[in-house]
């Protein structure tokens, strides 16, 4: 432990500005701020000069010393604890409710986001807003427009905004360092974002999402289309976002401000946040038809909605309307992706919107469905299945697509370090964190998920398994473990411990280029615009954790999912992500329309930001 000493330290924003400055030195494992003593304790490696080095280019002198004496006594004054991110709630607005803002045509938009104290149950925690709220502002726009967002970051952390869905310009894409520069905290960006097509996008950071997206700065984006009958007939729009929180006695768990941690998972919430709300409440008539535009926007949780009693008809995916309406009992949605569903409430009565897993079932919102009928009657219409003409057209073209072979192929494979692996003296045996009845003498891989094994001793090994309670039922998964990852999705964090403690540092997430017996990372993918590429993406069992992944593309352009292990998709919609379960290669035609540097990676934040991910280029036509 190293205590610097800052005499300059005086107020939040020194108190700020020093912790980021010092987070930055290689080596700080964690650091603790005090403004009353105006200190901060620092931890792990780093060198007492580096420190003070690195705190001179920030203006502010300092004098440090190695391990003086105990704790740096409080004088008094509201605690300062920036150890990780700051959770303190003091004289931060309350999160408020996200407002609609309706844009037309060349319209201007301030989007500020910044720290805000949002009240979860019995506890309020420090969290983030666009515009103060949680969601962000829900933004409201036409097809073919394009409008001018200003953005002003009011957090303490690098941001930019990436538009989530929408093939824009390229430089307005938000990726930091390929697009643009990082907005500093208190710095200022001007996006220019167009929506070329209908449906539902979203925005959010594309720096530390694991640790922002999960904060609240999230927003939707309904862009409404030209076509007039484009959507079958609804009385209503719902707009909602579904997440969920990771939250420890009152607080949420912390991150790191060095290195992401839940790598091998993703961060499993706790907390179900609907729309912003842990207990969100909704009123219906009878005979309304409610058109629920949803985005999982959580780190790494798949959502699986229902409403039972209502009916349900799932008309619309990433990017627009499927090709066939289909009544459905469920809707599927992985971290980044939409659905747009039609809930037809037939009669008065109490019902909920449910997240229904193998194993469990969580209450998303409560749903009073009055006696007052709605107006105009439109049972018959949500009876009237309809098909897209625009994507009957692509149905036709399928065929070809179906048997070409794969012009780029795409697996995805995990490394992981054994924690217990080293310095352990004795006899070592090796288990599977997921199934801890799995035990070997030897290294290897679970044959139950294809997991690696990890070294553990009786020491170590209460560790590894469901110590930690984050709010999962133990009954459930402890006789109905297969069931938990069935159809190749993790519907819950059933290694908590080990996955917590996995960060971008033990765990490298990757994705190699198989394309005709290459591999390696896809360093020099290169597309013009107008063509269609078809890639293939495998998602390798012969991996330390196999596990579901959505994969992104950015505005490149959009594509369409051809088949699931060779099984031709049923309903065709234009999308942006797609979800691959464990084991499974799934085909996709991209339909390559706009130029630049675009990314693609996987949507499960912390998995990003372990080296799932990578950028290729889009040259401009010839002609265009
Ligand atoms: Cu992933």
């Amino acid at each position: 432990m190293i205590v610097v000493h800052v005499p300059g330290m005086s107020s939040r924003r020194d108190v700020r500005a020093v912790s980021a400055r010092i987070s930055d030195v290689p080596g700080v494992r964690t650091l603790r701020a005090d403004l009353a003593t105006r200190t901060v304790q620092v931890s792990g490696s780093a060198a007492p000069a580096t420190l003070t080095a690195a705190l001179a280019t920030a203006g502010y002198v300092a004098d440090s010393t190695d391990n003086p004496h105990p704790s740096p006594t409080r004088l008094g004054g509201p605690p300062v604890d920036t150890t990780f991110f700051p959770t303190d709630i003091t004289d931060l607005p309350q999160a408020t409710r996200p407002e609609v803002v309706e844009l037309g045509d060349g319209d201007e938009l301030h989007l500020r986001p910044g720290p805000v104290a949002k009240q979860l149950g019995d506890s309020t925690v420090r969290m983030l807003g666009y515009n103060g709220s949680i969601p962000g502002p829900t933004l409201k726009v036409r097809q073919g427009s394009e409008v001018v967002v200003h953005v002003r970051n009011d957090t303490d952390l690098d941001t930019t905004v990436h538009w989530h869905g929408l093939r824009l310009e390229n430089r307005y894409d938000g990726v930091p360092h390929e697009t643009q520069a990082p907005i500093p905290p208190g710095g200022e960006f001007t996006y220019r974002i167009q929506f070329p097509d209908p449906g539902l996008y979203w925005y959010h950071p594309h720096i530390r999402e694991d640790v922002t997206q999960e904060l609240g700065l999230y927003g939707s984006i309904l862009v409404e289309p030209a076509e007039p009958e484009y959507w079958p007939p609804a009385h209503r729009d719902v707009v909602l976002t579904l997440d969920d929180l990771l939250l420890e006695d009152g607080v949420i768990a912390p991150f790191s401000r060095t290195e992401t941690n839940y790598a091998a998972m993703g961060r499993y919430g706790n907390v179900m946040l609907t729309g912003g709300e842990t207990a969100p409440a909704f009123t219906a008539r009878s005979g309304e038809i409610v058109r629920w535009w949803l985005t999982n926007t959580a780190n790494s949780r798949v959502f699986r909605v229902t409403v039972p009693g209502a009916r349900m008809k799932r008309v619309g995916g990433d990017s627009g309307r499927l090709e066939h309406e289909e009544l459905v009992s469920d809707v599927v949605l992985a971290p980044s992706e939409r659905a747009v569903v039609d809930v037809l409430f037939d009669r008065p009565g109490e019902l909920a919107l449910e997240h229904r897993t193998p194993i469990r079932t969580y209450r998303l919102a409560a749903i009073t469905v009055t006696g007052e009928v709605a107006e105009p009657p439109l049972r018959e219409a949500f009876e009237h299945l309809r098909t897209a003409p625009e994507l009957a057209a692509e149905r036709r073209r399928l065929d070809a697509w179906l048997t070409a072979p794969p012009d780029k192929t795409l697996a995805i494979v995990a490394e992981m370090d054994d924690p217990g692996a080293a310095g352990v003296s004795g006899p070592v045996t090796y288990a599977c964190p997921m199934h801890p009845e799995v035990v070997s003498e030897e290294p290897g891989r679970c044959p139950k998920c294809g997991m690696k094994l990890l070294a553990t001793t009786p020491a170590v090994a209460h560790n590894t398994g469901h110590g930690h309670d984050t709010g999962h039922d133990d009954a459930a998964h402890a006789h109905d473990h297969v069931s938990a990852t069935a159809d190749g999705i993790e519907w819950e964090d059933d290694m908590a411990e080990t996955n917590r403690a996995t960060t971008t540092e033990t765990m490298r997430w990757k994705l190699l280029d198989r394309t005709s017996g290459r591999d390696g990372l896809p360093v020099d993918w290169r597309f013009t615009q107008g063509q269609r590429v078809k890639i293939r993406l495998v998602n390798e069992m012969d991996s330390d954790h196999p596990m579901h992944h959505p994969f992104h593309i950015h505005g490149a352009g959009r594509f369409l999912v051809l088949s699931r292990d060779a099984a031709p998709e049923p309903n065709l919609v234009w999308k942006d992500t797609v979800l691959i379960p464990t084991g499974q290669t799934v085909d996709i035609v991209l339909d390559v329309t706009n130029p630049g540097l675009w990314m693609a990676h996987c949507h499960i934040a912390e998995h990003m930001h372990a080296g799932m991910m990578f950028s290729f280029t889009v040259d401009r036509a010839a002609t265009s």
